[in-house]
């Protein structure tokens, strides 16, 4: 399929050019919002102009560097070639490149992590700054001018709608038949005149399959023909099945209980192996008609929805290792029924998290022994991804899960400590911990409680006794709320420092 089957706007035609054409018209500093969220969606041609023209500013003794807003993460062939460029100055809300992380770490790139439902809202109202122009990936332009969205929604709708300037990149490669899968809600506005967002089950479309933008804002098309990024998961390993086996067995007692409905509540899961491996556990758990209600769908939860156990899925970002793209292409029109892709203000809304009493599951650095969580920060000096949507959904959810193994690096590193070194998700934000070692139920747990459960539930056994020791030593020092010996919890993590390996990868 080629462009013009694509664009059928005739009046676009004329606005065809290269990339190399089109990174002509982005200024030195200028605000550049691009499409993106997690390795899906993001524009494929530009970032390589972008990178080559900021070369040849570079080589020239000019400067020459964008500020790059997207919805989260998006791949080596964007953030890594600009980054490797030096062509990024800020960055924001969440990156997973290890080339642009180098270079936030190094203090190269501003970066700026956000809540991903915080971002659209904070761009409206002026927080931000200006933007100059918006970079969007679409599958193609309809008759009278509004685009059909690509794998990703993100925060294309907002930076359509703010951008100065707009140039398209019309990606032919993704599935013409995606037209229709998308439901892009208008009815978001700025306070004092926010309205319910009228969404009060997790498959209701409440908006349009199309994104709307002022014709007269788009100064370039170019084409495209790109798949979006391998993401590849590992099979899961030992310590991932265990993890999700707890959980599963959490809620069917949960259900038994009567704490959780039969019919059972909308699950949302973070990326990664052991998420995989918590949906790979659903498909053979005996759980029936699920829903998703998540951020990024990524290949367990279309293995759900294709086995029958899952019956709709929502999100903002389909982001499938290549073998689970194939299938979702060749399936198509089965897939399209069953998946809804929405703006991440949508997708993450805490209004919506808390309505629907979402069962959230995200994974963490490190927790503490008093339930605070370290999502974000090696060491609390070294920046990993980001806090990405956890926040969005771990306040607001109904139930809140936090996962991880007990260990990193091959056992060097405890990921239970006495005071997290950075803290992204307080201990009023998390409900349970779960590691290989078992399961942490804290809720209605006062922080002495918690310690307890969490120490012998989740902490590997090689640093049980330290943690005891120290929790112990702690409460021996007084009867305070959560007891602490502050210049002993600060210094905790020196004594890993010495792996070398106490740095963001
Ligand atoms: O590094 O690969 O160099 O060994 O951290 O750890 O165990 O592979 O886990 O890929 O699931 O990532 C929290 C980073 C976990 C992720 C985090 C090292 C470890 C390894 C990765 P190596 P794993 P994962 C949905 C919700 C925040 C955003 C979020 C994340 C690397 O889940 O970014 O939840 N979450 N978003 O060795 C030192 C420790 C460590 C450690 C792990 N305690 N100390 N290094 N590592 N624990 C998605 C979106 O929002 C878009």
């Amino acid at each position: 399929m080629s462009i013009a089957d694509r664009v059928r706007y005739p009046d676009f035609l004329s606005r065809i050019m290269t990339a190399e054409q089109a990174a002509e018209l982005i200024a030195h500093g200028t605000n550049v919002g691009m499409s993106g969220f997690t390795g899906a969606g993001y524009p494929k041609a530009l970032p390589q102009a972008i990178a080559a023209r900021a070369k040849a500013e570079h080589a020239a003794g000019k400067p020459y560097r964008i500020n790059l807003w997207t919805g989260a993460s998006t791949a080596a062939e964007c953030d890594g070639v600009m980054a490797e460029a030096h062509s990024i100055g800020q960055r924001l809300p969440f990156n997973t490149d290890p080339t642009a992380r180098k270079a936030v770490n190094a203090g190269e790139i501003d970066f700026i992590d956000m809540h991903l439902s915080h971002v659209a809202q904070h761009a409206w109202f002026g927080f931000l700054g200006h933007m100059h122009v918006a970079v969007v990936e679409v599958l193609g332009v309809t008759e009278d001018g509004r685009l059909i969205p690509s794998t990703a929604v993100g925060n294309n709708k907002t930076w359509l709608e703010i951008a100065d300037k707009v140039i398209l990149e019309v990606n032919t490669k993704p599935p013409a038949k995606m037209e229709g899968m998308h439901d892009i809600y208008y009815g978001t506005a700025i306070p004092p005149r926010r309205v319910p967002i009228s969404l009060t089950h997790a498959d209701n479309r409440i908006g349009e399959p199309y994104l709307r933008v002022d014709p007269s804002k788009v100064v370039a098309i170019v084409e495209t023909h790109k798949g979006d990024r391998d993401n590849v998961f590992a099979t899961p390993d030992e310590n991932s099945n265990k993890i999700a086996s707890y959980i599963i067995d959490f809620l069917a007692h949960e259900m038994k209980m009567g704490r959780l409905p039969r019919e059972m509540l909308p699950i949302q899961s973070g990326v990664g192996n052991v998420a995989n491996a918590v949906l790979a556990g659903l498909l053979t758990g005996p759980f029936e008609n699920l829903l998703g209600f998540t951020e990024v769908l990524q290949d367990g939860m279309l293995d759900l929805l294709r086995a029958g156990k899952m019956r709709r899925a929502s999100a903002t970002a389909i982001s499938l290792s290549g073998s689970a793209y194939k299938d979702f292409e060749d399936n198509i029109d089965f897939y399209r029924s069953r998946i809804i892709l929405r703006p991440q203000e949508i997708s993450n809304h805490p209004e919506l998290v808390r309505r629907l009493g979402i069962i959230a599951m995200n994974s963490m650095i490190e927790a503490d022994i008093y339930g605070n969580i370290n999502s974000t920060h090696v060491m609390g000096t070294g920046m990993m991804n980001g806090i990405g949507g956890s926040g969005d959904f771990a306040r607001n959810g109904y139930l809140s899960f936090f996962v991880t193994p007990s260990v990193a690096k091959n056992g060097k590193i405890s990921c239970i400590v006495p005071m997290c070194s950075h803290v992204d998700h307080t201990e009023h934000d998390t409900q349970i911990i779960v590691t290989e070692q078992g399961l942490a139920d804290l809720r209605g747990l006062s922080p002495k409680q918690r310690a307890q459960v969490i120490i012998d539930r989740c902490a590997h056994p090689d640093y049980r006794d330290q943690l005891q020791d120290y929790f112990d030593r702690a409460r021996q020092q007084g009867a305070q709320h959560t007891p602490h010996i502050l210049r002993e919890a600060l210094s905790w993590h020196e004594r890993f420092m010495d792996t070398g390996d106490m740095r963001a990868p």
